[in-house]
């Protein structure tokens, strides 16, 4: 099977670590000397960019966080001028300030390779017909995939989300053969193929799913109603967005692709390496960014990583599928909210008490959320009329904060279980593994 960059993603484990540790220094150098948040990061620990001369010393760099990009909000992490800053995404925050990132044209050319490079793996190409249905916007999703369809020469249907009638019709009519969305939606695809009676009238033969957790028995399960082979394709807009890592035909963990990304697989408790094959947190290095460098960025997923080579001949490493994550940041239906985000519009509202819970489940495939809220007593004596308008409002508000559609509880003062140690706000019952 096709290989995009041989050159690149077949190189020997010494020659990859040599170009990492070229690349490496070359990043902290740059980072030092366009970022002053980074430049007084790294003098606060007494380090100067000559004292990075290789892979070796990776561990002496300070760690970056989401904190970090909020702090800077919007620019501050950038390192190249406004003017070579050809695109910006952004994700949600927890204070209802977005981190925000920017793309050179190189930056977009280098995410556009690492889009095709996934898309070969994953038997995609010129001959292929793709329909997008990630978002489109400042979501990563729908533009970092799209650029990568037409890189690969394959023909780009730009569907984004919300309406998935068309999206059938346009399958069908237009005989398209593979599908980038996320896994959840794809099985709601599914199903309303299966009841219109036209499962059997389709030709994709790959879907290239992410952007949330799932589990292989979501895989398996799209793999068996669509007759596709299904893939899993990961990234996050903090170092680039869709393509950071996507599995082959062999389903055997994530290709990362590495000579832009370095990856480190770092304890939860001492955020220090950890030996291949355990379980951790992801940390990655960009190694050739110029919008926005991040150097040890913590993703917070969980994930363990395996450096031999694989059947399909690169020799990239593999991360396995994720195992969730290491803060209370959710993905729900590939948007990611964090709990105070919610607490933060409730709190807004008058006669809302501080007592709340987020009840995830999946149900057909899709995210369910229900938010109980204890409202004051008096509401309970006033009139059906008056609950049900309360509801609508809340979940009006809690909408507009998060961007998703939740269904709300009103419960009585003192309902909800209280915490003895740290409070619970989050019962997700969907199963990750
Ligand atoms: O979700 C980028 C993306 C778009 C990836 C389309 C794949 C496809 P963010 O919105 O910044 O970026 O969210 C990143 O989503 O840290 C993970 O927690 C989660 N995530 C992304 N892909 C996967 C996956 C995009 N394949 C956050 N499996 C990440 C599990 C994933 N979780």
């Amino acid at each position: 099977m096709k290989i995009w960059n041989e050159a690149k993603e077949c190189m020997s484990r010494d020659e990859l670590s040599v170009l990492q540790g070229e690349r490496l220094k070359k990043q902290v150098n740059y980072v030092y000397h366009n970022v002053e948040y980074y430049r007084k990061k790294m003098q606060k620990v007494g380090l100067e960019p000559g004292d990075i001369r290789g892979l070796e010393d990776l561990e002496k760099l300070p760690f970056t966080t989401k904190d970090d990009l909020r702090d800077t909000y919007p620019f501050g992490l950038f390192a190249a001028p406004q003017s070579e800053i050809v695109r910006i995404h952004a994700s949600s925050g927890t204070t209802g300030k977005a981190t925000v990132v920017g793309y050179t044209r190189r930056d977009i050319e280098i995410w556009s390779e690492c889009v095709t490079r996934a898309l070969t793996q994953c038997g995609v190409g010129k001959n292929d017909i793709v329909q997008v249905a990630y978002g489109y916007g400042l979501f990563t999703g729908g533009l970092g995939a799209h650029y990568g369809v037409e890189n690969a020469g394959a023909t780009v249907v730009p569907m984004s989300t919300g309406n998935t009638k068309k999206l059938i019709t346009m399958m069908k009519d237009f005989n398209a053969t593979a599908i980038m969305c996320t896994p959840s939606y794809l099985l709601h695809i599914a199903e309303t193929l299966e009841e219109s009676g036209d499962i059997n009238n389709i030709k994709l033969h790959a879907a290239i799913c992410g952007a949330e957790p799932w589990t292989e028995k979501m895989r398996q399960q799209i793999e068996e109603k669509l007759h596709v082979n299904c893939f899993d394709i990961y990234g996050l807009s903090e170092i680039m967005g869709p393509g950071v890592a996507c599995d082959c035909i062999y389903h055997k963990g994530l290709h990362v692709q590495e000579d832009h990304f370095l990856p480190e697989i770092v304890s939860r408790d001492t955020l220090k390496a950890i030996p291949d094959g355990e379980l951790g947190e992801l940390v990655f290095t960009t190694l050739t960014k110029e919008g926005i460098p991040l150097i040890r960025y913590r993703t917070k997923d969980l994930t363990s990583i395996d450096r031999t080579p694989c059947e399909c001949g690169r020799t990239t490493a593999r991360i396995a599928r994720f195992k969730g994550r290491s803060d209370d940041m959710l993905v729900l239906r590939g948007v990611n909210v964090f709990p105070s985000q919610i607490e933060a519009a409730l709190l807004e509202m008058d006669g809302i008490l501080p007592h709340y819970m987020i009840v995830v489940d999946r149900v057909n495939n899709l995210d369910t959320i229900e938010v109980q809220v204890e409202v004051e007593e008096r509401f309970f004596s006033d009139e059906i009329k008056e609950l049900e308008k309360l509801t609508k409002r809340i979940e009006g508000v809690i909408k507009t904060a998060i961007g998703l559609a939740v269904k709300v509880k009103l419960v009585e003062p003192k309902t909800l279980a209280r915490a003895e140690g740290k409070s619970v706000h989050v019962v997700d019952n969907r199963v990750f593994d």
